[in-house]
């Protein structure tokens, strides 16, 4: 549904709200109605220091993922030695909030200790895959049953600009053990932990252009060549971090998540949120229409998904100043404030974006019916 953004702004103003978006139900309970599980990323940057920030993250999240405490550097900083030390807030904070928590993430080409990266100087495969298949198996035997759903493999497909020719992304895994890195790093999930959802996690794959068409069909590639092999990889994560200034239409993501999902495998939106390009300094008088614009396309994104057999959607925080696009170069304001990529701003207060995802989970058109 394309329509102009003073039109949208307007329209979203006196919008016909799902039951309970008004009221005091949070995302969470709007979501469980309709058998969708929403939830965010926390940080322990934040948890138990901001008593706002609580309550958000319990009255919106059904399931909480650790924005850091759960990568490699946090789990496993000297090498042997495995600790939840910074993911156990997290997951205690979840626990008494009626919570589930995502592990995010075990296999990726980066957020490792220096100690990894001087040990795989070099070093033999078989010495690289041992490395991989301790951290897997260490960090599932101290999660197992407390985290039941896990990004195994994180960001292991090419940017198709950068590696025109190569489907896999020449990250240090891959320079180590080729594309059998993936295959070991499932492999190994399942084993330590038989219960867990296994989950590859990408980003770039959701808009219209020739970029995320390439890298939709070399995910499609591996994915095939993963299950032919019966690498047991259970769902697929689309990070969703939607630049607007990369065109976006529903029927490109629909016709990928097809193909995905007659490969037996789930779809979850794993890291909503929408960039606006850094360009030249805003006006507060600009705001309205800025957030229609994030909304609609966090809409459209969202609702293609669910439409598509998507249940699960998670936003990479909740409130704009703890989104990482404030640290990030190519998004970060040159005006100094803060970058409006999430549901909540910087006083937890609900924005369109969070009313463009109460209405996606109600399946609600973004500007009333
Ligand atoms: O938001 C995260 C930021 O705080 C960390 O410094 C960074 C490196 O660990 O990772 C960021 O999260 C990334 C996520 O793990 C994978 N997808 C892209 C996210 C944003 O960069």
């Amino acid at each position: 549904m394309i329509i102009g953004r003073r039109r949208l702004a307007a329209a979203m103003a006196c919008a016909t709200l799902p039951a309970g978006a008004q009221g005091r139900d949070g995302l969470r309970a709007i979501a469980a109605r309709h058998g969708i599980t929403f939830g965010a990323a926390a940080s322990t940057r934040w948890l138990g220091r901001d008593g706002a920030y609580d309550a958000a993250l319990a009255r919106e999240a059904a399931i909480l993922v650790p924005e850091g405490e759960g990568k490699w550097d946090s789990l496993q900083p000297r090498q042997g030695q495995f600790t939840l030390r910074e993911l156990e807030p997290i997951l205690d904070f979840a626990a008494r909030h009626a919570q589930s928590v995502r592990g995010h993430t075990l296999g990726w080409h980066t957020a490792m200790p220096r100690w990894v990266w001087a040990a795989l100087d070099g070093a033999p495969a078989a010495r690289a895959a041992a490395l991989l298949e301790a951290h897997v198996a260490g960090v599932l035997a101290l999660t197992r049953g407390r985290i039941a759903d896990w990004d195994v493999v994180n960001e292991a497909i090419a940017d198709p600009d950068l590696l025109p020719n190569q489907d896999l992304r020449d990250g240090i895994w891959w320079r180590s053990l080729g594309e059998g890195w993936i295959d070991l790093a499932f492999r190994t999930a399942r084993a330590a932990d038989p219960a867990s959802r296994l989950v590859i996690n990408d980003y770039g794959l959701e808009a219209d252009w020739p970029r995320a068409a390439e890298k939709r069909a070399r995910m499609l590639r591996l994915l095939r060549g993963l299950l032919a092999r019966g690498v047991p990889v259970q769902a697929i994560g689309l990070q969703a971090h939607m630049p607007l200034d990369q065109p976006f239409a529903p029927a490109p993501l629909a016709h990928f998540l097809r193909e995905v999902r007659s490969l037996g495998l789930e779809v979850l939106l794993t890291e909503l949120d929408v960039i606006e390009p850094a360009g030249s300094p805003l006006r507060e008088e600009d705001i309205p229409a800025r957030d229609a614009a994030v909304a609609e396309r966090a809409h459209a994104v969202v609702s293609t998904a669910l439409a598509s057999g998507c249940r699960m959607v998670l936003t990479w925080g909740l409130a704009d100043p703890h989104s990482w696009l404030n640290a990030w170069a190519p998004a970060r304001r040159a005006d100094g404030a803060v970058v409006r990529a999430l549901p909540l701003d910087a006083a937890y207060r609900r924005k369109p974006f969070w009313h463009a995802l109460a209405q996606a989970f109600a399946g609600a058109p973004l500007h009333g019916r």
